[in-house]
């Protein structure tokens, strides 16, 4: 095995510590199973305070579930992967790993409480949501950057996205607001799917699932990819979310091939788009069916008598819904805005405990 100049050797079923040890003992080398790998991959990748906390936590309840019988092993003879256990007691290690747990759980928490203010703050705005939705590596964060036109970082490497994004994004004129979010696997370990429950939340509050699909893969890792996705949507209780499909990376086939894989995907992908996120082909065509499919805005206009409190109120109005037109005449001004129903609804009551009017132009 080190002839090869291996450094891990990993296994894509799970291994127990004996196992582990005995692989460690008879090459030299380490060895860890899939769910560690996995592990690996998002510790690395993780970019915000409450990934990495959720990597640390998905971690540690692995150590958890592992450390008695792990230190046992590792006071017979160090072996890689059990280095510097041996000099723990059995129980030290253990209490030690459920305090670190417990501390981190804490953290976790602290940081979910303002996750969900941070939520509810943002249903004071008038836009509908989109959440991007898909496979690894299928191109969510690339067609998020298109669509925001914004260079956040975008990797050639898996899970690029550990933590969830969001911008404003404009159809036509209308605004709506975009999230990226985490990409789906096959068989993810279930402590991980808690673990980022969380941040797939984001997706069960969205009015529009945008699900990006590889086109340019084999026709049945497109159907076991696409399966997986639309398992994963109905699992974290989004199935009831109306779907546009991207069908991405469209310039790395021909026409002919893009017609074949979209006439399959067309029975078993809700309304699909074929497009390239990267060489920014068809977004417009995207953009068009965003729409069709985005919550209904209504149409308002209200009267104001100008007062510093009202134009405070006018300009708080303009960062969350769409103003389409201010008009100030003698001492009162006139707004026509765009929201949705329930936002609306909510500057009716401001509009009228500032002595304004308020009338609903059409819906
Ligand atoms: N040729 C081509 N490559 C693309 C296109 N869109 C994305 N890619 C490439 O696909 C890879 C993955 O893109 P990402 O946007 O990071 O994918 P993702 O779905 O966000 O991945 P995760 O965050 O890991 O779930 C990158 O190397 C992109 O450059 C496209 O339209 N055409
Ligand atoms: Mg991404």
């Amino acid at each position: 095995m080190s002839k090869t100049g291996a450094e891990k050797i990993i296994f894509d079923n799970d291994l127990k510590p004996v196992q582990a040890y005995n692989l460690a003992k008879a090459t030299g080398i380490e060895a860890i199973d899939r769910f560690q790998l996995i592990l690996e991959i998002f510790a690395k990748r993780a970019s915000t305070k409450e990934a990495k906390l959720q990597i640390q936590l998905a971690r540690q309840k692995y150590e958890l579930a592992h450390a008695k019988e792990k230190v046992k092993l590792a006071k017979i003879e160090e072996q890689p992967g059990f280095m510097g256990l041996g000099a723990y007691e059995v129980d030290v290690y253990h209490e030690a790993v459920k305090r670190q747990l417990h501390t981190i759980q804490n953290k976790l928490k602290k940081i979910g409480k303002e996750r969900s203010l941070h939520r509810s703050r943002r249903v004071e705005l008038g836009f509908s949501s989109i959440s991007l939705a898909g496979y690894t590596n299928a191109g969510k964060s690339s067609l998020f950057n298109t669509l925001a036109e914004e260079t956040a970082r975008v990797g050639l490497e898996l899970f690029t996205t550990l933590s969830t994004t969001t911008r404003i994004i404009d159809l036509f004129g209308k605004k709506a607001l975009l999230t990226d979010t985490v990409g789906f696997i096959d068989r993810l370990p279930i402590t991980l799917i808690e673990a980022f429950h969380s941040t797939l939340e984001e997706t069960i509050f969205s009015d529009l699932i945008l699900l990006v699909i590889d086109l340019s893969e084999s026709e049945d890792e497109i159907e076991r990819k696409l399966s997986c996705s639309l398992d994963t949507i109905e699992k974290i209780g989004a199935s009831g979310i109306p779907m546009v499909t991207a069908l991405n990376k469209i310039d790395l086939l021909s026409k002919e091939e893009v017609e074949q894989k979209a006439e399959m995907l067309k029975y078993i992908a809700p309304n699909i788009v074929p497009l390239s996120a990267l060489q920014k082909t068809n977004i417009n065509r995207l953009k068009v069916e965003l729409t069709n499919f985005l919550k209904q805005y209504i149409q308002t206009a209200f009267t104001l008598p100008v007062t510093d409190d009202s134009l405070s109120f006018i300009s708080w109005l303009f960062s969350r819904a769409n103003v389409q037109k201010v008009n100030y005449e003698g001492d009162s001004a006139t707004v026509i805005f765009e929201a949705v129903p329930d936002f609306a609804d909510m500057v009716r009551g401001r509009v009228e405990k500032l002595n304004g009017k308020f009338v609903v132009l059409n819906q």
